[in-house]
């Protein structure tokens, strides 16, 4: 992607430990309804990572200790000009126990048991790559901010 293309920056972290995988039932704001990651929007004057530690932290109340990048997903929705660059972070050690927030509730799901049908209907299309400890980079197009059109997704040796 050209660094020139306007877009938003956000960042999704994976906790799998365990057999099981953390993932919050999202209670306020943009995916509502929706079991995902924890994550939000990269601020000025933050790396990328730092972002994902501290979106991490705000809605899970853990701090990864082995937190590796893996994966970068764009977004298209129709009703926004500017495309949404997820960037997906993947960990299996952690510090604090998992508490109910504000933004999040937290659940471990047995990895045969992950609710993807209350899910972004991206994330099947990844997870599996991501629990196989592949990196990769996916392109998404949306309508009606969750009717998933079209897509490409590819597994790449560096991000
Ligand atoms: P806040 O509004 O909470 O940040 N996000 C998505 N995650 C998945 N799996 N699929 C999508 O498909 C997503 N669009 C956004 C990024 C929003 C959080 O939701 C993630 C952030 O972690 C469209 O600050």
């Amino acid at each position: 992607q050209k660094e020139s293309t306007a877009r938003k920056l956000l960042t999704l972290v994976i906790i799998h430990s365990d057999g099981k995988v953390l993932l919050g039932l999202k209670k306020r704001g943009f995916g509502k309804g929706y079991y995902n990651g924890f994550g939000g929007k990269v601020e000025k004057g933050e790396t990328i990572d730092q972002a994902a530690a501290r979106e991490l932290q705000e809605e899970s109340g853990v701090t990864a200790t082995d937190m590796e990048k893996r994966g970068i997903l764009t977004f298209h929705f129709d009703n926004d000009p500017l495309a949404w660059e997820v960037h997906v972070y993947y960990a299996t050690k952690f510090l604090g126990e998992p508490c109910e927030t504000d933004e999040m509730a937290p659940t471990w799901f047995s990895v045969a048991d992950i609710p993807y049908d209350v899910m972004w209907s991206d994330d099947p299309l990844w997870y599996p790559l991501l629990l196989a400890g592949q990196q990769f980079k996916g392109d998404f197009c949306f309508t009606n901010t969750t009717t998933l059109t079209s897509h490409t997704i590819e597994v790449v040796s560096s991000l």
